[in-house]
């Protein structure tokens, strides 16, 4: 096991990395910017560096000072987190030629998955079923009618090295597709530095539901049931829920199982996410995400595992500590991001919290790096904490979720808390009978 691990984050997720290094009886060490010298990770921390000025780039993006203060407090492994270096294939290939352990995955796998193109093609290869389209990159535009009327009207134009919703355009027509292709191309360009362009069959009405999969790095691989995201604005998740509204336990079962054993064949290690659209009782994978991701904690709350331990266990060589068959799904699990954002038009208020409190009560959990007095920087994003409700069934949950909604309060700043009190009130959500377009569509309506 680790002696101590350096926490390359900040905010709620370096506190949640903190506290699973602490129940295994870790040293922990963590980086800071000057931006963030009051931060909760730098007071709960074993140690700390400062790493540089605010901006990102200079500081929790700066892989040169990260690897220097891994060495100048010995530290044996890296915890990215989520965003910043968590998919960083060059940052996982430094940390091994340093022999500081990496805890993620291998930079070959974060690269491949980086690659859209040839996550997709790697997916297909492994028995994941993808939205049909064309088999890998298009350049010229008779390639591209010929594939678009092979699928079938409406497609979509994606850049290999976007993912998360940059660098898309949808073609209604065909009169579409020949401005599509170019803009995408030269966007990707600009964008990634590389034009690749590949299509796909557009689904109109899909949800999106991802599935959480751990390898052992030594060709054992589990699922963890899934999560629905379909709640989103501007391709930012805003609710995510486990398990889906949509799926029965057959459906769970079948897409976890292909997604295990595709684990288990990459010879993937540590956690990832398989990403789908799920329409008409069908799954068409998207992407792979390579880390730990945000919303991990509904997972956790159905699962009971603490998937951070599994991290750590898996990359000091430990192996997974569960069996498929000794994961089993209790109840449902809702989470909410609080943002520091105004309700309805999403733009950001960093400022002065000045009163913090969270709910409590069973099946409650507030993950947050901030408290009464803090000042939230401008540099960062706005998550400033995440409520997850687990609830014996989704109505319980969505009524537990309403009375911790009740009792959350943040003053100083505005926050998306009102948004969730509406939200827990309406009766699509409460059906769970909504798409990946259904947020947008309300918000728009609410203007
Ligand atoms: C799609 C799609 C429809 N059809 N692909 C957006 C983010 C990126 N991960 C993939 N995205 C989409 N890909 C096909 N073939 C619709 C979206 C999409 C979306 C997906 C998930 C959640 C929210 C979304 C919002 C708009 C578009």
């Amino acid at each position: 096991m680790f002696q101590k691990i350096l926490i390359a984050n900040r905010g709620e997720i370096a506190l949640r990395v903190l506290r699973a290094c602490k129940e295994l009886g870790i040293q922990t060490v963590v980086v800071h910017s000057t931006a963030d010298a009051d931060a909760m990770h730098v007071r709960l921390a074993d140690e700390s560096v400062c790493i540089g000025p605010p901006p990102s780039r200079d500081s929790y993006l700066n892989i040169h000072q990260i690897v220097a203060a891994c060495e100048i407090t010995g530290a044996d492994a890296v915890h990215p987190g989520y965003g910043f270096l968590s998919e960083n294939a060059k940052f996982a290939d430094i940390l091994a030629a340093h022999n500081i352990t990496f805890i993620g995955p291998s930079g070959d796998h974060i690269r491949i998955m980086g690659d859209k193109i040839e996550a997709k093609r790697t997916a297909k290869r492994l028995g994941i079923p993808v939205v049909p389209g064309s088999d890998g990159a298009v350049t010229d535009q008779k390639e591209a009618r010929r594939i678009a009327a092979e699928i079938g009207y409406p497609v979509i134009i994606k850049a290999s090295a976007g993912g998360g919703g940059r660098g898309m355009k949808v073609a209604l027509t065909e009169a579409d597709l020949e401005i599509g292709l170019q803009t995408a191309s030269t966007e990707a360009g600009a964008a990634f530095g590389d034009d690749a362009v590949y299509i796909e069959k557009y689904l109109e009405k899909p949800r999106h539901i991802e599935v959480q999969v751990f390898g052992d790095g030594a060709g054992r691989g589990v699922h963890f049931g899934e999560r629905d995201c379909s709640l989103q604005r501007r391709h930012q998740k805003v609710w995510e829920e486990a398990p889906s509204p949509a799926l029965n336990a057959e459906e769970r079962a079948r897409i976890g199982n292909i997604c295990a054993k595709a684990i288990a064949d990459l010879g993937y290690s540590g956690a990832g996410t398989i990403e789908f659209l799920y329409e008409n009782g069908e799954f068409y994978f998207i992407e792979m995400n390579t880390r730990l991701q945000v919303e991990h904690p509904v997972t956790e709350a159905i699962t009971g595992i603490d998937l951070v331990h599994e991290q750590i266990r898996v990359a000091s060589g430990g192996g997974l500590s569960v069996r498929q068959e000794d994961i089993k799904f209790n109840g449902h699990a809702i989470e909410c991001r609080i943002n520091a954002e105004d309700p309805r038009t999403f733009t950001p208020s960093p400022g002065t919290i000045t009163h913090f409190h969270t709910p409590g009560g069973l099946g409650i959990r507030v993950d947050s790096g901030v408290y009464s007095g803090y000042k939230i920087p401008p540099y960062y994003d706005s998550l400033i904490g995440k409520l997850i409700v687990h609830g014996r069934n989704r109505v319980e949950c969505m009524m537990r979720l309403r009375r911790a909604l009740d009792e959350f309060v943040v003053d100083g700043i505005k926050t998306t808390l009102p948004l969730f009190r509406d939200l827990v009130g309406n009766a699509d959500i409460a059906n769970g009978d909504y798409d990946i377009h259904w947020l947008e569509k309300y918000l728009a309506k609410e203007e």
